[in-house]
């Protein structure tokens, strides 16, 4: 089954918005199968981003994702690498369509609450980046039997 890797960004999470995203994918029918809390290294942000390294917002953008904590996820379902950023909206919080989280929360490009990973093979670099395989949790979901 695919996967995709999210991360709320330090400024999604000084909002209190984890929650407020972590709903969104879970009423969309996806599967969280891996999740936590972290401060990420400069060294991993450097990692996460390398494709940006000639870029001139890299030092700021490694900055701002080491400043504070991180809540990192791996989601699975059908067609979730495409369907999560259709979720998240355009780069520019400020262009992205209302009813994306950017669009919805996000008002700078530096600081866009979320990230999640642009294809089906960023997202295996990035899951193995963020998280040992220990980490994933394979699990069935089944609501009726946990409630009686
Ligand atoms: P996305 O996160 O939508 O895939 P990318 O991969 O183009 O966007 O950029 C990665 C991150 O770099 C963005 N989420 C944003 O935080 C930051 N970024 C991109 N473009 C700029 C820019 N022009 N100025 C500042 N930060 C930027």
């Amino acid at each position: 089954m695919e996967r995709t890797f999210l991360a709320v960004k330090p400024d999604g999470v000084q909002r209190q918005l984890v929650g407020e995203i972590i709903r969104r994918y879970e009423a969309k029918g996806f599967k969280l199968v891996g999740l936590k809390l972290m401060q990420p290294t400069r060294e991993l942000a450097e990692k996460h981003y390398g494709v940006h390294k000639e870029r001139p917002f890299f030092a700021g953008l490694v900055e701002f994702i080491t400043s504070g904590p991180v809540v990192a996820m791996v989601w699975e379902g059908d067609g979730v690498v495409a369907s999560a950023r259709k979720i998240i909206g355009a780069t520019n919080p400020l262009t992205a369509e209302p009813g994306t989280i950017r669009g919805d929360y996000g008002a700078n490009i530096g600081r866009n609450i979320i990230h999640g990973s642009d294809a089906i093979e960023t997202a295996q670099t990035e899951i193995a980046l963020w998280f040992t395989p220990e980490e994933l949790v394979t699990w069935q979901p089944s609501i009726t039997s946990w409630i009686y």
